[in-house]
This record gives structure tokens, C-alpha cells and sequence, in this order.
């Protein structure tokens, strides 16, 4: 019976030593396992006589009983403590800030199409849309562009194999053919602009083969250059936000407006270095006129009735004007760590700003 003391002693340590349930298990196959001391001296009974085997039966098997509650009750209490353990290594802290997220950068043609459509859209123009694939009455005729100008041809010009519907097709070599669809197949007034790709054949550092334009027309009644060019010179100022900034127009020629101008800002040139604002310089910018009476002649509106002013402009061109970027080519590399430099946060689109901010 000491010796039963003694295991019992022995086992009792091992169990209540167990300080996780790896260690409680060991402890468990070494006291109950087939192999385990318990088990062993369960089997020495039965070379005892009958008298002894009773008593030590008696004596092992609670023995037996009051190990495996030992073991069961430690089992419960490791268990719990290894799950809170757990919970508190993965507890998450509802209180922590937000990751800012800022993988993501805004290109900068899509940057400067939004600011220009904030805008613009300030002034009430809405957003017109139309397809880049265009037949050639839309994008060249109905413009007042003659069969034999030089933007008509091969060189300039990309044209689609075949013909549809009698007509040439081509890629939009401007974003113009919008405005025609929009005044064929609506009423004045019109107050538009047309964000979109155009193309052009024709590489190099400041021309590219697709490239973004946005054009804008406003056609009502009593309209004259004086709401062209208020509407303008505040464009200008907005978009290179200086309340100031010199704003010249320059006569020109297109042959969808007359008169047409090209509208210049002020800078200074140094070392073939731009600085926009004032200066004794000037740099042209965007295009512009008074639509020409024979387009909206060529769209059904009578241009006694109504008159109206367009513009448009180069959004690669601006884009690099104002963000100092040297190479238009740059702008359709992909390169990521280009985009990381020159491109903005969501947060800066002027939609998540709310407005001109002047
Ligand atoms: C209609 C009537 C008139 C749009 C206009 C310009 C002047 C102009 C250039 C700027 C840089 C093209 O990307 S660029 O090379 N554009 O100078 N665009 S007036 O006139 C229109 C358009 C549509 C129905």
C-alpha cells in the first residue's frame, strides 16, 4: 500500500504539473495508457492470491478513477486558458484609425479631365458623350472642313477599311462630330462639353497618335464673343488657379468657327523652363470661335435664331503644362513608379473636394 502512496503521489504531480494539455496528455498515457502504470499493475492481479487482489483491486481501480477526474478536471482548465490566451494574441482594437489606402493613383489625364469638367460644369455645361469610330460626314463635312484640307488626309488621318452606309469611316480626329450629334438630335440652347480620346497619326515628344481633347459649345439665342471670352479667361483662371493670370485671344482660323481665335496665357521662359502667370511671354493653350453659321445650318438649327461660341483644348498638353510633365509619350508607358510620382490620391479629385475652391 506505501507503494500504492507513492504512484499515487507520483501520478497525482504529473497531472497537476502539466502546465498545458500536450504535457496533461503525456501524463495521462503514462498513468492510464495501455502501457501505462496503472494499466501494468492492473494486470500483475491476477498472479496475486484472492484475498490481496480484492483488496489491491479495490485500491487501484480508485485509484484509477480518482487519476482520470484529476485529468479531467485539469483537461477543462488548460483548455479554457489556452482559449483565452488565444482570444487575447488575435484581439483586434476596434479603436485603431483606418490604413490610409495608397496603392491606387489617379492618372493625370483623368485628374486634369476632372478638373476641367468641375469647372466647366460650374458654369452649367453638362457632360456629352459619342463614339471614337466616326463616318466622315460627321467628323469632316458637317464641320465646314472642305473634301481637299490637309487634316482629311491619308497622313493625318486614320481611316477605317471599307465604307458604311456610303461613307468613310474614321477614328475622330476630334471630339467635334459629338456636338453635331448632340445639335442633330436635340434643341437648343446647348451648353456641352465633350471629354474623350481622339486620333491623330503623328509621334513625337509632344504628340501622340491617341490623345484627349475636350471641346465645349454653347448655342442659345443673342450670343456673342463677349460670353466666349468671359467664359474663357475665368476657365483659364480657374484651371491654373490665379485670380490674375493675363489671358490674350489671338485671331486664327478653323473652319468650323468665325471668327476663331487661339487663346494665350501669360509666362516667362526661362531656360526653355516655362513659369505660367505674369511675364512679358505668352503660350497658347486652347482654340476657339464663334460656330460657324454653315454647321449650324448643317445640323437643322437656324442660325439667324441662334448663335453660339466653341472651344477646345489638348487635355495632354494642359495637363503637362500645369504638372510639369516633359514627355507626352510618358503618359501611356504604364510605368508604375511614373504614375506614383505624378499621380494624385482620390482624394484630390476636385469631385471629392466639392467644387472650385475659389
Ligand atoms: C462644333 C463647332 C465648333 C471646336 C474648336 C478648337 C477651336 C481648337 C484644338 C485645341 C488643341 C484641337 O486638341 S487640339 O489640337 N481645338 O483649337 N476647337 S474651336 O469647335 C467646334 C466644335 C464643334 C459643332
Amino acid at each position: 500500500m506505501d507503494d500504492l502512496n507513492t504512484l499515487r503521489e507520483e501520478l497525482m504531480a504529473a497531472v497537476n504539473g502539466a502546465t498545458d494539455t500536450a504535457a496533461l496528455e503525456e501524463a495521462r498515457i503514462s498513468a492510464l495508457g495501455k502501457k501505462g502504470r496503472l494499466s501494468v499493475m492492473m494486470k500483475g492481479l491476477g498472479a496475486m492470491d484472492p484475498e490481496e487482489r480484492k483488496s489491491m483491486g479495490q485500491a487501484l481501480n480508485a485509484l484509477k478513477t480518482e487519476v482520470a477526474d484529476a485529468i479531467e478536471s485539469a483537461k477543462t482548465a488548460l483548455e479554457n486558458a489556452e482559449l483565452d490566451a488565444g482570444l487575447d494574441a488575435d484581439a483586434v482594437d476596434v479603436t485603431l484609425p483606418v490604413r490610409p489606402q495608397t496603392e491606387g493613383r489617379i492618372h493625370p489625364i483623368s485628374q486634369t479631365i476632372d478638373e476641367i469638367t468641375a469647372i466647366l460644369g460650374e458654369m452649367s455645361f453638362t457632360v456629352a458623350e459619342g463614339p471614337d469610330i466616326e463616318d466622315d460626314w460627321h467628323n469632316f463635312t458637317a464641320l465646314n472642313i472642305p473634301p481637299d484640307h490637309p487634316a482629311r488626309q491619308e497622313h493625318d488621318t486614320f481611316y477605317l477599311p471599307g465604307e458604311q452606309d456610303g461613307e468613310r469611316m474614321v477614328l475622330r480626329t476630334h471630339t467635334s462630330p459629338v456636338q453635331i450629334r448632340t445639335m442633330q438630335n436635340g434643341e437648343p440652347p446647348f451648353r456641352i462639353i465633350v471629354p474623350g480620346r481622339t486620333y491623330r497619326c503623328d509621334y513625337d515628344a509632344t504628340h501622340s497618335p491617341m490623345f484627349h481633347q475636350v471641346e465645349g459649345l454653347l448655342i442659345d439665342e443673342a450670343i456673342h464673343m463677349g460670353h466666349l471670352k468671359g467664359c474663357l479667361i475665368e476657365f483659364c483662371r480657374a484651371f491654373f488657379d490665379m485670380d490674375d493670370l493675363p489671358v490674350r485671344f489671338r485671331a486664327s482660323y478653323f473652319p468650323f468657327t468665325e471668327p476663331s481665335a487661339e487663346v494665350d496665357i501669360g509666362c516667362t521662359r526661362e531656360g526653355g523652363q516655362f513659369r505660367i502667370g505674369h511675364g512679358d511671354d505668352w503660350l497658347e493653350i486652347l482654340g476657339c470661335g464663334m460656330v460657324n453659321p454653315k454647321v449650324l445650318e448643317n445640323c437643322g438649327i437656324d442660325p439667324v435664331k441662334y448663335q453660339g461660341f466653341a472651344f477646345g483644348m489638348g487635355v495632354e498638353r494642359l495637363a503637362m503644362l500645369k504638372y510639369g510633365i516633359p514627355d507626352l509619350r510618358t503618359f501611356y508607358e504604364t510605368d508604375l513608379r511614373w504614375l506614383k510620382h505624378y499621380g494624385f490620391s482620390a482624394l484630390d479629385m476636385p469631385s471629392m473636394v466639392g467644387g472650385l475652391n475659389r
